[in-house]
């Protein structure tokens, strides 16, 4: 299926050559936070905080209002972000189980987080980017593009669970609202939801769905921008800044500083990781300006 072909992180990263952004080594290369620490300064930018190097791009004295410092982490926290991420005998990553309904999860005392977004708007390729520290997770896709149809929970060590919810929009399962919705509603431990949209269309009607369930049941919750590989810089710049208005003008739960990833590049991955770990409250960052 889709979601198999794209390893993330490879590739296209910082427009290399073929023979850097293929093949093992490069897979490897920007994983582990160390080998990202010896970029330039200017990639190492592209690659950690995105957001920061899109803003770069405005004409100088235009003011663009998009939020970059909320949440910004030293590059040690992130290091130190990374550990919980990396899998090991004392910290094992794994896939849990998947729940049909709410009274099927497990009971879990560990804080929550979850991801929520449209078929395809790319949550399986970035639980599998988070997760790329610990390879031998199963990150479960559906056969299909965009029919998965169960809450899938994934352990990370004794820290946090990540849940993989189902998709909305096209072919979304019929129970999905009662699914979803019910899960967003009743989950003690869920401390974050994060609702991704794709950066090459912007929010959506069926996106809608999802920001109205998280407005109506006061949840804090986080955009997540995907796929920013795939778009010219211009583009991008113009549906963040549409998206960063949304969220300014429209929405009272959303975290006002939004998240730009590529699964791909592994660009914002790094900072997603970090900021995980802090909201679950086992990084205790200098990050936030407030919280
Ligand atoms: N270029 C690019 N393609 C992506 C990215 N993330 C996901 N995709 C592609 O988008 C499609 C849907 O991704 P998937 O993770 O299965 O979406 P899901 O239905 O939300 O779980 C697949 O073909 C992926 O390869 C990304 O960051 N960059
Ligand atoms: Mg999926």
């Amino acid at each position: 299926m889709a979601a198999h072909r794209l390893r993330p992180c490879v590739g296209r990263l910082f427009g290399m050559g073929p023979e850097l952004g293929s093949g093992r080594r490069a897979y490897s290369a920007f994983q582990a936070f160390t080998e990202v620490l010896r970029l330039p300064s200017k990639q190492l930018t592209k690659l950690v905080f995105p957001l920061q190097e899109l803003h770069g791009h405005f004409v100088p004295g235009s003011r663009p209002d998009l939020h970059l410092n909320i949440f910004h982490p030293s590059l040690e926290d992130i290091a130190r972000a990374e550990s919980f991420f990396t899998a090991s005998a004392r910290n094992r990553i794994e896939y849990l189980t998947s729940a049909v309904r709410l009274d099927h999860a497990p009971d879990l005392r560990r804080p929550e987080v979850c991801f929520i977004g449209r078929s395809n708007v790319g949550k399986s390729s970035l639980i599998k980017a988070l997760f790329s520290l610990a390879p031998e997770v199963e990150v479960r896709v559906s056969k299909k593009p965009g029919h998965t149809k169960k809450i899938n929970f994934y352990k990370v060590g004794k820290h946090f669970t990540l849940v993989d919810m189902p998709g909305y929009g096209y072919r979304a399962p019929e129970d999905f609202v009662d699914m979803v919705e019910t899960y967003l509603k009743e989950r003690k431990n869920l401390m974050r939801t994060f609702l991704l949209v794709d950066s090459v269309v912007g929010i959506q009607k069926a996106d809608n769905i999802a920001i109205e369930m998280c407005e109506e049941f006061a949840l804090p919750y986080v955009m997540v921008l995907t796929k920013i590989d795939k778009s010219s810089k211009g583009h991008l710049l113009k549906q963040v800044l549409q998206i960063q208005k949304f969220v300014d003008t429209k929405t009272q739960g959303c975290f006002p500083q939004l998240f730009p990833v590529s699964a791909m590049t592994c660009s914002g991955i790094h900072l997603l990781r970090c900021f995980i770990a802090d909201i679950t409250g086992n990084l205790k960052t200098t990050g936030f300006q407030f919280s």
